[in-house]
């Protein structure tokens, strides 16, 4: 039976019992109690009864609203989980290049954390809503500003977020099952598992999930996806749980949960994460049905709604929420918390009995001796490194003449492996690498810079590289 839900979650507290243990503890211990006393502990609570199932129930909320008593009231009596809607995307974080902006995020978690609610971290690259600034790059200096990006806000929210989406709606539409034309597609296929390679570096206790929508059932886009997912755990690139939007209309596919059953056979969990379902005469029934299909999958951890009311979804006049413009029950509301209450409990998995890891991952500081200058260019590496594996990215400067190519050679400690490379061409993956510009990199004036990046397993180098000019 697979383990759940999560080992490395925040400490939560539910309503009723003051919790001072990891989430899949809690949760596991409140199920295993609900699987002998049954229907007596139904929870009158979304958040509560989630809980008795081993589940969290969630919303998307934005900060500027949590000072609206009403929204607030039902967020901190419904949920045990807050997605920030907008307030952890690209333009909000980094709205300039380097310079970031986490008010609004940690406003979010800092109302989590003090009502005992765990967050969803949204969402780290995405081809919408990013800063003016990564709109205009493109090649070398657009994937080192995203990894940058992952690698900043992910350690920023070190340790206080339970699943980030890395990627969000890297797919596209249609019939193709293939990748969505972007502009960070265009830095080169291996981006979404470059950031998350750079995620789990950053973060090594938050889940990693991949997030998309019109996955909900078996189509091309999420087969897609299903390819991908089962490619990143061939070759052990990090990813923990696939996030499925499900913003739906008034019916609910009828493989979505084979859909997600198939994803959870794969090894990773799967979270319901942006679910909107359009009112109208099938709406309570559509929510049931997710709620039942979340329910019957040991490894669906979760489900979040995306808003409160109807009059806080971004969907106009659909009134796709449970909540009503009053905030009050609808519908759709009581059926949801009746198959929560109906549910199997999950399999009741001993909880665990050693803690989650709390120390960060050791991180090695870039090297403070300046660098060789032989050879018309010189090389300096910064390295994050963790248990088993690292993401070094690498500085090359031009020397007192520019630069029209250049090489960088890096000795690896044996048994460490090049997983990954970008921006540059690496001559192996083992021993001496030539990592050799690629045609857009090549030319750097005098004096001026440029990095590339790759990633590996196994211990992290720790020479000096050395750069020689072409
Ligand atoms: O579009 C619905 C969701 C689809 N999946 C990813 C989600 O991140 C996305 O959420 C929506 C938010 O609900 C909207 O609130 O994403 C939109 C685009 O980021 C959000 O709308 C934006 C507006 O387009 C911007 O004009 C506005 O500045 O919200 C921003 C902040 O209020």
């Amino acid at each position: 039976m697979d383990k759940i839900p999560d080992e490395r979650a925040p400490r939560p507290r539910f309503r009723g019992r003051r919790v001072l243990m990891p989430l899949a503890a809690t949760l596991a211990a409140v199920a295993a109690t609900v699987a002998v006393t049954s229907a007596a502990n139904a929870g009158t609570t979304l958040g509560a009864s989630a809980a008795e199932k081993g589940r969290y129930y969630g919303a998307a909320v934005p900060a500027f609203k949590l000072s609206d008593s009403q929204f607030a009231t039902i967020v901190n009596r419904e949920f045990n989980q807050l997605t920030p809607e907008n307030e952890m995307k690209w333009d909000a974080t980094e709205p300039q290049q380097g310079r970031f902006s986490y008010s609004g995020g940690d406003q979010i978690v800092a109302h989590a954390q003090s009502h005992g609610m765990i967050v969803r971290g949204h969402t780290l690259l995405w081809y919408q809503q990013q800063p003016g600034w990564a709109q205009s790059l493109s090649g070398t200096a657009l994937r080192n500003a995203a990894i940058n990006h992952v690698t900043q806000v992910a350690t920023h929210y070190r340790g206080k977020i339970y699943a980030w989406d890395v990627v969000n709606e890297a797919f596209a539409d249609g019939g193709s099952g293939g990748r969505r034309d972007s502009n960070l597609q265009r830095t080169g296929n291996d981006w979404i598992e470059a950031a998350f390679r750079a995620a789990r570096a950053a973060d090594p206790g938050a889940k990693l999930c991949y997030n998309d929508y019109n996955t909900d059932g078996i189509n091309a886009k999420s087969t897609g996806i299903y390819n991908m997912v089962r490619d990143f755990k061939s070759r052990g690139v990090p990813i923990d749980c696939v996030g499925f939007q499900s913003h739906l209309g008034t019916s609910v596919p009828s493989d979505y949960q084979a859909n997600l059953q198939r994803f959870a056979d794969l090894g990773v969990d799967v979270q319901i994460t942006e679910l909107d379902i359009t009112q109208g005469s099938n709406q309570a029934n559509a929510y049931a049905q997710v709620t039942r299909a979340c329910l019957a999958i040991s490894r669906c951890t979760g489900i979040t709604v995306w808003g409160v009311r109807d009059s806080d979804s971004w969907r106009g006049n659909d009134n796709p929420l449970l909540f009503d413009r009053s905030g009050n029950k609808k519908a759709a509301y009581t059926s949801v918390l009746n198959a929560l209450n109906s549910g199997t409990p999950i399999p009741t998995t001993p909880p665990p009995t050693t803690p989650p890891p709390t120390t960060p991952p050791p991180t090695t500081p870039p090297p403070t001796t300046p660098p060789p200058t032989g050879d018309g260019c010189s090389a300096s590496v910064s390295l994050n490194s963790w248990n088993g594996g690292f993401v070094a990215t690498v500085k090359v400067t031009a020397g007192s003449s520019a630069l029209r190519g250049w090489t960088v050679r890096v000795t690896l400690p044996s048994g460490t492996a090049v997983t990954n490379t970008w921006s540059a061409q690496a001559s192996g993956s083992s021993g001496t690498v030539d990592f050799r510009n690629v045609d857009y990199n090549g030319q750097v004036g005098a004096g001026a810079s440029t990095e590339f990046g790759f990633q590996g397993t196994g211990a992290s180098p720790s020479g000096t590289p050395t750069c020689t000019a072409s």
